[in-house]
């Protein structure tokens, strides 16, 4: 068993995909453990990417993140991860296979839909940024 953070981005939320994305998760199996709704400050949006505070779009970036509501879950199940990963497709909306979450709901690579962890260090840091201990279920765990 496995738990990974996904964010339904600002874009997503604002033209109404949250509860499509959600049921893609449901329907491949995983399990919500964790969900709610938040609306980021500019500077917690730079320390959620903060890995990308060199990169030229770093700006821009938390600029939307922090530009309106986000949907934030933690997702569990056999490969979560790579589940999510595969579920919401590559970065550029373009390039995202057909049925990918953003290949269907992003309209760039910026404002591509969705965030999922990338790796178990990720998560490590990502989960606990928005979910106190308390707001994790823990079934099977
Ligand atoms: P992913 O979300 O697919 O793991 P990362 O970690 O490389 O991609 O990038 C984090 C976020 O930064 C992306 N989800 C996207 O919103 C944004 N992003 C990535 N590359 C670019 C880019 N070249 N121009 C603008 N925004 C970008």
């Amino acid at each position: 068993m496995e738990q990974t953070l996904a964010i339904v981005k600002p874009d997503a939320v604002g033209r109404g995909k949250t509860g499509e994305i959600i049921r893609r998760f449901e329907e491949a199996g995983l399990q919500i453990c964790g969900l709610k709704m938040v609306r980021m400050e500019r500077r917690e949006a730079e320390q959620f990417y903060h890995v990308h505070r060199e990169r030229p779009f770093f700006e821009s970036l938390t600029v939307f993140m922090s530009s309106g509501p986000s949907v934030v879950m933690v997702l569990q199940g056999e490969k979560a991860i790579s589940t999510v990963r595969a579920i919401m497709g590559a970065t550029d909306p373009a390039q995202a296979s057909p049925g990918t979450i953003r290949r269907e709901f992003g309209t760039g690579i910026e404002r591509n839909a969705i965030h999922g962890s990338d790796s178990p260090e990720s998560v490590t840091f990502e989960v606990p940024y928005f979910f106190a201990g308390i707001e994790i279920l823990r079934f099977g765990m």
